[in-house]
Formats: C-alpha cells, structure tokens, sequence
C-alpha cells in the first residue's frame, strides 16, 4: 500500500525538519536536571528518547497520539460494530498520527496479508530448537532468522544515502509484523499441539487470523485478541522492551536485529513475563489453598506470604504509573460485558481490592495498582489459551506495532547512535561531597 507509506512520509518529514531544527538552534539549552536518585533508580523520569508513538502518563496511562484507551476502542475502525478495534487501525494511527478510517485500515490488513510468507529456514530454526526451550526463545531465534530477508541491511551495503534508510526500514518493517502472527501461531502448534500447523487465511485481519492460525477459530478470541493487541502494542519509548529495540536500532542494526533485542527484554519476569508469573502465581495459591474459591481473607493471606518471602506480587506496580493501569480497565470491562462467572476472573478481582493496601502498607512501593498484566492471563485461560508459557509471545506480537513504528521514525528523524555516558560508583560519591568510607 504505496500511499499509505507516502503519507507517513508526508506527515512525518514535517517532523523530520522540526528536529533537525531544534537541533541545530537550540542544542545548548538546559531542558532538566538529574538527580543522583534517578540515576539509582533506573533513570526513571530523565527525558532522553524522542518517541512520537505514546506518551505515558502517570495519572491517566498510555495515549497514542493524544489519544486515551477509551478514546481508541470508541474511534478506531472495527470489523463488527460491537467488536474491538482493529489493530492495523492503531499501527496507522502511531505511524501517521491521524486516526484512520475503514478502507486505510482494511487495506493495512490486505497489505500484511500478501506480505506474511514466512521462509522455510525460519521454521526449520525453530524445529531445530528442543521443544521444552521457551516459547520466547523459539520466537526471538525466529525474528533473528528472517534477518536474511533485510532489505535495509542489502541497501546498507549497496551504499543507500542515509535520506533514504527510513525507506527500506518501512519495508522490513512492514514484512516483519506481517509474519509475526504465523511464526508466533508454529510456535504454539507446535508446543501445545503436536506439529499440527494451520495455514494462514489471507482474508482474515491480523488479529483474526492469528487466532485461526493457533487454531482458536471463533468469534470471541479473536475480538479478545484484537482488544489484546491493541492494548499491548506500546508504552512510550522507555520502556525495556521498546528501549532496546530503539537502542539497538540506533546502531543501524536492521530491524530485525532491533526487535529481537526488544523481545529479549520483553521475556524477563519485572517486564512481558509477569503476564506469566500472574497466572502461575495465581495457580499456586488455588494449589496451596486446595480451592478454586479461595475466600478474600486466605487471598490477603497468601499475597502478605509472598511479600514476606521477599517476592513481589506480579501484575502489581509501575515505574511510571501511579494509578490503576487503563489497559486493566478495559480488560476488566471486557470481562464483564462478556463472561459471567469465572472462578480464575473473580480471584484477579479480588486481589485488585485487596492487594493495593498490602502494597501501600510496605511503605515502599510507589505505585500499589495493577498493570496490564494482572488480567490479560485469566482472559485468554478463559477463552481456552491454557498455554501459559505462551503469554508473553503474544505480547511480543502486539508490541511490534508500536516499536517498529518508532524505529520508522528514527530513521526518517535519522536519530544519532545512542550513547549516554557512565561513571565508576566513586565518580557519584564525589559529585555528592560524600566523604564516608564503607570499604569499595
Ligand atoms: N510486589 C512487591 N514489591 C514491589 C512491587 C510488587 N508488585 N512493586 C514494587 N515493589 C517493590 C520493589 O521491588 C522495590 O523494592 P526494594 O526497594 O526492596 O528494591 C520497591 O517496591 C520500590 O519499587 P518501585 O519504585 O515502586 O517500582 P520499580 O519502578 O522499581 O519497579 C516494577 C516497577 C513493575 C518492576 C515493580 O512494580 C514490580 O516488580 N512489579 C511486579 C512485576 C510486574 O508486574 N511487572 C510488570 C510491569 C508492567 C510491565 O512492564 N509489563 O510488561
């Protein structure tokens, strides 16, 4: 779809001209100060990445473009007037920063479909694998695989202008999400299911056809996984995962490269893996307690005895948020207009009542809310995606969209390699006039 490329290109190069710009005239202004606590608590609020995509707001969560939670499952296009956006909708929206209407989006779907050929040595890295390798190890391997098919690293090669990497960015880009569903759907068939693979249905949407491919083929999974997809697809630029494919793209590694070092961070358990931890947390608990209904009591209980071992409770917490996560909410909702008992769903309501003021008792924790991941593993277990090890692949797939979109706009801003500066731990004592000596 040419014109949907030109006119990221037209939008975009707007922005292009702005940097280079602010750049050029006002390089040597202050815009904040660092403090040592920020240093020592992973940076948290130093502005220093350029993310056009979403911005994350303490108080209010994730907008894209401007636009809330709420605001996108109201205005994007959707298939079916009850449904859930499509997410094409929102990739064209991070991309282009307008919301886009029903045939740009249907066209993205049609664009990926006759893109989503996945090469046979990327399914033969995958079968080389030991079925008991995680799920995000047979998918990383995977993405880093396909990196054959770079058509910006032959361009590198071939010596394209730097004007023009964003070009063949766009492309791997588009090529790379297009094949994430079926790469993501072997790896499932392939663990849960005995090798029994489903092709691909290039009439389906993204979403939809992922669920087909994973042999979910109904109505409801593929609106829950279009919800799904859209809510995980980004969390602006600081984010690990989103951070290290910005990191390792501003290398001039290909895209393929990029994302595959962002889905290296998504799979540790403080980041993607939580929505696992969530679920096999929650089983123990139902294991301890011998019950599917635990009473409000044994949950405080239980969730007070996994502080005291010195573990924290997933899907609890934020190092930006500070408010209940909006991509809870509206998996909540969604649980609520469509299921009406389920024994797993009512525990992860229960602990939302009860597990922030056991968390804002230990007088430590900033933000004692549940994130995203403290209900999207009861959703999918809901709608028969059993396969826990599996979650956070799915949310590797979402956040493609909203990574690779921003690595688009780097290489059209044509953002310098990233390079912040680190110091011995004596270089801070000194800086802060600490002169007591502990021996380091
Ligand atoms: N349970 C117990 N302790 C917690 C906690 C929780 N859910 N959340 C924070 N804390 C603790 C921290 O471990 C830290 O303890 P120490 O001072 O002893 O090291 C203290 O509270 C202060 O931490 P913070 O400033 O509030 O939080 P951070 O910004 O350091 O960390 C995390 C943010 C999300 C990593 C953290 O809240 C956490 O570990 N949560 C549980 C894991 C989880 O749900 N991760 C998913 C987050 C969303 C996401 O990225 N999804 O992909």
């Amino acid at each position: 779809m040419e014109y949907i490329k030109n006119r990221f290109y037209q939008k975009a190069s707007k922005c292009t001209s702005e940097y280079q710009r602010l750049k050029q005239d006002h390089s040597d202004k202050v815009i904040a100060e660092v403090t040592l606590g920020q240093v020592m608590t992973g940076m948290k609020g130093v502005p220093s990445l350029i993310t056009d995509t979403s911005k994350l707001d303490p108080t209010t969560g994730i907008r894209f473009r401007g636009y809330t939670i709420p605001e996108i499952r109201e205005r994007l296009p959707r298939l079916h007037p009850d449904g859930e956006p499509l997410p094409e909708g929102l990739f064209y929206l991070m991309l282009v920063g307008e919301i886009p209407d029903r045939d740009d989006v249907l066209n993205i779907s049609k664009d990926w479909a006759t893109r989503a050929y996945v090469p046979q040595h990327v399914f033969d890295v995958i079968d080389s694998l030991p079925k008991n390798s995680r799920p995000m190890t047979q998918f990383s391997a995977a993405i880093l695989s396909m990196a054959t098919d770079s058509i910006f690293q032959k361009a590198y090669r071939a010596g394209v202008h730097k004007k023009h990497y964003w070009d063949t960015t766009y492309e791997d880009v588009m090529n790379l999400i297009a094949r994430l569903p079926r790469i993501a759907a072997y790896i499932y068939r392939r663990n849960f299911f005995n090798d029994d693979h489903i092709e691909p249905d290039p009439r389906l949407d993204w979403a939809g056809n992922l669920a087909h491919m994973m042999g979910h083929n109904t109505e409801e999974v593929k609106r829950l996984l279009r919800l799904y997809m859209v809510i995980h697809a980004d969390h602006e630029g600081g984010n690990v995962s989103a951070h290290a494919t910005h990191l390792v793209g501003s290398a001039l590694s290909n895209p393929y490269y990029a994302y595959a070092a962002g889905m290296l961070g998504l799979a540790g358990p403080l980041h993607g893996y939580a929505n696992q931890e969530v679920i096999n947390w929650i089983f123990e608990m139902i294991q301890e307690l011998d019950t599917e209904n635990p009473t409000e009591e044994q949950i405080v209980a239980y969730s007070e005895k996994t502080l005291k071992e010195g573990r924290v409770i997933p899907g609890y917490g934020h190092a930006v948020l500070r408010q209940t996560d909006p991509r809870f909410t509206a998996q909540q909702e969604f649980a609520k207009k469509y299921i009406k008992d389920d024994p797993l769903i009512n525990i992860v309501n229960t602990l939302h009542r009860v597990v922030p003021p056991i968390l804002e008792a230990t007088g430590k924790v900033k933000n004692p809310w549940p994130n995203v991941d403290a209900y999207s593993g009861s959703l999918l277990y809901h709608y028969g995606l059993k396969e826990h090890t599996f979650y956070t692949v799915l949310f590797g797939v979402s956040r493609a969209l909203g990574v690779l979109a921003s690595l688009t706009m780097d290489r059209l801003y044509g953002l310098p390699i990233e390079r912040p500066s680190s110091y011995p731990l004596k270089w801070y004592k000194e800086k802060v006039n600490d002169t007591t000596t502990e021996g380091c």
